[in-house]
This record gives structure tokens, C-alpha cells and sequence, in this order.
């Protein structure tokens, strides 16, 4: 079966021991706390999608930022899969405030919600917060269950 793969981004505040996620209120995800991204469009970057659903989803643009992963998604029996480029800022302009997608929360990162998140996000988080750069393929059965994963350090993306 032919792959055909979608390209999204993903970027997680992290600040002072503290990481900033959204709830989503609709769409892929809902009702599971994630940090801010999705589709790249076809006429933008991926840097300015990033830009972009930062600022639509959490009312807040990045003032620097790093590229810190790259995750891939399959889903049994489905012939497309998501490519997910996941970047980290640490500064920020903007207050965080709830918009029609996401309600943002700020949790210590000794406490992040791992039971109302994406399964995968408790494999990788770890070598997120501590700075590591690295590649994953997960291949859910559904949306709840992991049948299989990767995970590398990676020294470039
Ligand atoms: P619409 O609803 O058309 O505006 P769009 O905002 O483009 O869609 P969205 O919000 O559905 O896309 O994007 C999904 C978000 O969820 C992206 O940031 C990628 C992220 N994501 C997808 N699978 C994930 C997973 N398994 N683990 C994870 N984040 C995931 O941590």
C-alpha cells in the first residue's frame, strides 16, 4: 500500500521547570491535553506553520526556538500517516489565552498529564525536556493503543 503522509507541526512551551499545553476542544486530539500545532499548508513553511498555530491556538508568537524531534504516526490499516515536526521555545510575547481550539495550562513538568495525552507523548517527553534531539515512528492500533515504536537520538534534524 502506497504511503502518503501529512505534514504537521507541534510545538511545546517550556519554561523555568514548566510546560505549557492545550486542551483541545475539537478536531484530531479532542479532549486530550497537547502542545499547539497541525497542518501544514501548502503554500507556507514549516517554521511559519509553526508561527501560525501558535499565534491561532494559544495567542502567543515565539521569540526563539529550536527543532527538537521528528515523529511519525501510522495508523494500522490506514495509508496515510502523519509527519510531525516537534520544536521547543522557551520565550514567548503574547499572554496565553484560550481560543476556540485550546485551553492552554500551565503544568510543572514533575506533573505533566501523561493519562490525558497521546499515548506516544509519554515515550518522548523525557528526551524533549532534557534537551535531546531524536526521531520516533509509532504505529497505533487506534487511537489509544501503541502496537509498536522507535525512538533515536538523533545529533541533527
Ligand atoms: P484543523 O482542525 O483543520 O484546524 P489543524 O489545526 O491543521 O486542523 P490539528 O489541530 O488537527 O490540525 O493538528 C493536530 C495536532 O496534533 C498537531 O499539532 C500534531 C499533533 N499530534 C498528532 N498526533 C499526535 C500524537 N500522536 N502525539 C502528539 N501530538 C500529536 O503528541
Amino acid at each position: 500500500m502506497a504511503q502518503k503522509k501529512k505534514i504537521f507541526t507541534l510545538c511545546i512551551v517550556h519554561q523555568e521547570g514548566k510546560v505549557l499545553l492545550g486542551m483541545k476542544k475539537r478536531g484530531f486530539g479532542k479532549d486530550r491535553w497537547n502542545g499547539f500545532g497541525g497542518k501544514v499548508q501548502e503554500q507556507e513553511s514549516i517554521e511559519e506553520a509553526m508561527f501560525r498555530e501558535l499565534k491561532e491556538e494559544a495567542g502567543i508568537t515565539p521569540l526563539s526556538f529550536e527543532k527538537r524531534a521528528l515523529l511519525e504516526f501510522h495508523f494500522q490499516g490506514k495509508p496515510e500517516y502523519l509527519e510531525v515536526h516537534v520544536f521547543h521555545t522557551s520565550s514567548f510575547a503574547g499572554e496565553p489565552a484560550e481560543t476556540e481550539e485550546m485551553k492552554p495550562q500551565w503544568f510543572s513538568q514533575k506533573d505533566i498529564p501523561f493519562e490525558d495525552m497521546w499515548p506516544d507523548d509519554k515515550h518522548w517527553f523525557p528526551l524533549f525536556l532534557q534537551g535531546k534531539k531524536f526521531k520516533g515512528v509509532f504505529l497505533f492500533q487506534d487511537k489509544n493503543i501503541i502496537r509498536d515504536h522507535t525512538l533515536k537520538e538523533v545529533d541533527s534534524l
